[in-house]
């Protein structure tokens, strides 16, 4: 039976299995000398910052093969190494919350102390976020040396990471201290920062991966790329939406963003909603710790309606996918598509 994700529940525990082969693999890598106490902080490091998520970039692997399958039945080893991938991007991702975490002194994520706040783990988690990483490669020699697009999957791993990289570097200078001015923040300033920090790994990778599994050149399929990262700046925004007006115990993460300056699509629009005033009061708090700062910015974006523009933001948006996802000439793209949109449409975590 289909959840509300679009995945069977056999397929979901199919995954879920996928995991403990993974681990148990990497816990036993011939290539170091283990001992008890490396392998149990592996162990433990693994299972804190990698299962606990939604899980939704690894399944939509599965789900997209699946589709792109047209719906034919998977063979074990299909579902095995699209789970695989699957993980591969979870990884990824566990890799980048890990990090992201210690540099925008996050507090929680996925209802749980960040894993730098963790007693007796604090900047260890920086090479911990390293090893996380260099499991990636391991994984993928493990599974995919003998297949034909062996070599398309790291390249792609390797420019997705690139990509993420470099999105986390433009939303990390535009905070530096001693430089926070709110007039250089824009829509288009807000688009770059988003699609590179956060599209690339969170739509594209997975579509992608499913792909290059069924055979396909990515060289062919441009505009279902274009499309992804659209929907993935849709979904960037939501997280910035989320981190103020989220529920913590839904999000499981206490928002940063307007105590670290951030480029926030929230703050972007409240600039170009605010009269002269309303502006002044955003430039006097915006950026600052103090929970009385915060509280002001937050009156303010209340009084603009900063929700109502929101909500208008994301209806535009699922008007404007759904008509790009119809534009696509394959039936199967499409439903990949429409899959990941229903997934994330009006999401409250
Ligand atoms: C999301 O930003 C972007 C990432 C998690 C990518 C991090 C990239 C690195 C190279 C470390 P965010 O800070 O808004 O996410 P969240 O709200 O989940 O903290
Ligand atoms: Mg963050
Ligand atoms: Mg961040
Ligand atoms: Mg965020």
């Amino acid at each position: 039976m289909a959840n509300l994700n679009g995945t069977t529940s056999d397929l979901r525990a199919a995954f879920l299995g996928v995991y403990s082969v993974l681990k148990s693999e990497l816990l036993n890598d011939p290539a170091f000398e283990w001992t008890d106490g490396s392998r149990q902080w592996v162990d433990r490091m693994l299972d804190y910052n990698v299962p606990g998520g939604k899980l939704n970039r690894g399944l939509s692997v599965i789900d997209s093969y699946k589709l792109l399958k047209e719906g034919k039945d998977l063979t074990e080893d299909e579902i095995f190494l699209a789970s695989a991938l699957g993980w591969c991007i979870e990884w990824l991702q566990a890799y980048f919350l890990v990090l992201d975490d210690i540099m925008d002194n996050s507090h929680t994520r996925r209802g749980q102390p960040c894993w730098f706040r963790v007693p007796k783990v604090g900047m260890i988690a920086a090479n911990d976020g390293i090893i996380l990483r260099n499991h990636i490669p391991r994984i993928l020699k493990n599974h995919f040396r003998e297949k034909p697009y062996y070599v398309d999957l790291l390249d792609l791993f390797n420019e997705v990471e690139f990509q993420t990289a470099s999105g986390q570097m433009i939303d990390l200078i535009t905070t530096i201290e001693g430089e926070k001015d709110l007039s250089k923040y824009s829509l288009p300033l807000h688009r770059r920062i988003v699609q590179y920090k956060t599209a690339y790994y969170s739509f594209y990778i997975p579509v992608a991966c499913a792909l290059l599994m069924a055979g396909e050149n990515l060289g062919n399929h441009v505009k279902v790329k274009d499309t992804l990262i659209d929907m993935g700046i849709y979904f960037q925004v939501q997280d910035d939406y989320l981190d103020c007006y989220g529920e913590p115990e839904k999000i499981g993460k206490i928002g940063t963003d307007i105590e670290d300056f951030k480029c926030s699509w929230m703050v972007v629009k409240a600039l170009e909603l605010c009269n002269e005033e309303q502006k002044k009061i955003l430039f006097e708090h915006y950026g600052k710790e103090n929970p009385a700062d915060v509280a002001k910015v937050k009156a303010l974006y209340n009084e603009i309606d900063l929700q109502g523009a929101f909500e208008e933001f994301e209806s535009k948006s699922y008007e404007k996918l759904t008509s790009s996802i119809e534009a696509h000439p394959s039936k199967a793209v499409q439903a990949v598509l429409k899959s990941f949109l229903g997934k994330i449409y009006k999401r409250q975590k």
